[in-house]
């Protein structure tokens, strides 16, 4: 096999979002567009330990999977890179990708996934780098990635080299002048299993499914967790086949967005309300999101759910080894794991968006358990958020505690009190309004007498305690991040964020973040849409949403 250069010109626009490139699959069509990311990818990414590295790669099974790898496959064995090791056709979970990373010790890895974002021909598709940690790349990574796109001029490639990802196996290939390339294909869950069983006490899981004491109902939603999902509950845990739903990975995730939350995951949703399981779950695209549910579909949300496991840590024998070093959460994730974090006198980190925000304290030992808003849930047992691993948490703690999953919550809102939450998301607006709304609420805060001023509605009023745009200091390599979101903190902790999304693929999505605590008892039951409504409706009138982007109601609420 031969290596050439080839010269390119830069393609506009590749900067990596909050999770990787995405964009549509037409998009990465065009001619050497994916090509020129990857080479700046692996130049920026790796360094000058590109030539002789290792890499996993791995993707969540969308349509452009098989050949993006193929380019990489190409481009990697151009720029020297000694191994890949892929899982089989191309499938790997994004926790998996981390998981590998770390086990074997490689130089990073490369994700094809544009996680929950629909898949197929005219949908999206994404390319991440994860740095040695197994985690993703940082900022100035990403950075670095992004500025060399822009005046790339060059490519180095084995214009002929294939390999077929179909059986396991190991090729080898001599590229002249360089030394030999391998491709690894490898089982896509082995690894993976391997992990799980030595975080998790699995014969008291298993305890669970005997004699149908717990049904579940587990939904891949089409995405890559479907042969996770399979080996690990139905084959090691002994619960029935039938518990899994979507469970077969799809190119297009069947036509639907493969997110979990109460919108897109409404199948599952709607047989829990059938009463017949006492927890469900569902899974995004690539498997690191997840969503919990109870019996009758009673919804946990990611911000209680991190508090609850957090609050449970010592059910699960890997923190029984580890100890607890710390908590973490995005900056819009509600305050509930800070409070069982003060209780357990453990540190409480908060980061912007984004899990890349995360490896560093990990990496650090401060740091065992965090979360976002956005259905992410996770530990320092690898560098992304990991869903499977969450249900397995979840089925952990309801076996030590003997208790149903409301249960638990009731009592965990007894003990700390209540986070109600919800997020507005606003899909696909015009980019030039929303930027207007950003700039107006620019101007608000930094507005003299912001804080101390009034807001009514509904019958409530709010006094503004602090008004800022979120900046974060990392305190291990002291970088700093700022614009990470508007915030209004109210004297009684209640919030209202916004930030613009950075993993759509076009145009500009709004998220509206509302936050409001309780400690009467007699609140809990509420529905969080009735509870929050006049923060709901202090947010839309500070930003003049309505007005601007002329949207009279939210794409999805959360
Ligand atoms: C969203 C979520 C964020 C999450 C990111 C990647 O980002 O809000 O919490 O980390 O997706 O998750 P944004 O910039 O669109 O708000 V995933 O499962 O898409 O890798
Ligand atoms: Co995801």
């Amino acid at each position: 096999i031969y290596a050439q250069k080839l010269a390119t010109t830069p393609h506009e626009g590749q900067k990596p979002g909050t999770s990787g490139l995405r964009k549509g699959v037409p998009v990465f069509q065009q001619p050497l567009y994916t090509e020129n990311f990857v080479q700046a990818t692996l130049t920026a990414g790796l360094g000058d330990k590109l030539k002789g590295s290792t890499l996993i790669v791995g993707g969540d099974g969308r349509y452009f999977l098989n050949d993006a790898i193929q380019i990489i496959i190409r481009i990697a064995a151009g720029n020297g890179v000694r191994k890949l090791i892929i899982g089989r056709q191309g499938i790997l979970s994004t926790p998996a990708v981390s998981c590998m990373i770390r086990k074997y010790k490689t130089d990073g890895g490369i994700i094809l996934t544009a996680s929950h974002n629909p898949g197929g021909p005219n949908a999206d598709f994404g390319i991440k780098f994860n740095c040695s940690n197994g985690g993703p790349a940082p900022e100035g990574v990403t950075n670095a990635i992004f500025e060399i796109t822009k005046n790339i001029s060059e490519l180095i490639i084995c214009p002929e080299l294939r390999c077929d990802l179909d059986i396991i196996s190991s090729h080898t290939f001599k590229v002249e002048g360089q030394g030999e390339f391998e491709v690894e294909v490898v089982d896509s869950v082995n690894d993976y299993v391997q992990l799980m069983k030595e975080i998790f006490d699995f014969e008291a899981i298993k305890q669970l499914f005997i004699g149908g004491r717990l049904n579940i109902l587990i939904d891949s939603m089409n995405g890559v967790t479907g042969p996770y999902v399979q080996r690990i509950f139905h084959e090691e845990l002994g619960a029935p086949a039938s518990s899994m739903i979507q469970v077969e990975p799809k190119d297009d995730f069947g036509g639907h967005h493969p997110d979990p939350n109460l919108t897109y995951a409404a199948d599952l949703v709607n047989k829990m309300k059938e009463g017949e399981h006492g927890f469900g779950a569902a899974f995004d695209g690539d498997g690191d999101r997840n969503m919990i549910l109870g019996h009758n579909a009673f919804f946990v949300t990611p911000n209680d759910s991190l508090a609850v496991l957090a609050n449970n840590l010592e059910c699960i024998p890997y923190f029984r080894k580890t100890g607890i070093k710390g908590f973490a959460r995005s900056m819009p994730t509600a305050g509930a794991v800070d409070r069982v974090a003060k209780v357990k006198g453990a540190e409480c980190f908060e980061v912007p968006t984004g899990w890349k925000f995360f490896g560093n304290l990990m990496d650090a030992g401060r740091l065992s358990l965090c979360g976002e808003e956005s259905f992410g849930t996770g530990s320092d047992h690898i560098r992304e958020k990991d869903g499977v691993w969450a249900v397995l948490a979840w089925l952990q703690v309801l076996a030590a505690k003997k208790k149903s999953v409301q249960q638990l919550l009731m009592e965990h809102w007894g003990l700390y009190g209540r986070n109600f939450f919800t997020r507005y998301d606003y899909e696909g607006c015009d980019s030039a309004p929303a930027n207007k709304m950003m700039d107006g609420l620019e101007a608000l805060i930094a507005e003299k007498g912001i804080v101390g001023r009034k807001f009514s509605a509904g019958g409530k009023t709010y006094t503004m305690a602090k008004a800022d745009n979120f900046s974060y200091t990392d305190p291990i390599d002291s970088s700093v991040s700022t614009k990470q979101g508007i915030r209004f903190i109210f004297t009684d902790d209640s919030r209202i964020i916004f930030r613009l999304s950075g993993t759509g693929s076009s145009g500009a999505t709004i998220r509206l973040y509302i936050e409001g605590y309780e400690a009467d008892s007699s609140t809990f039951e509420k529905d969080a849409q009735e509870v929050l409504k006049p923060l709901i409706q202090i947010a839309l009138e500070m930003s003049k949403l309505k007005e601007l982007t002329g949207r009279k109601a939210p794409t999805v609420i959360t």
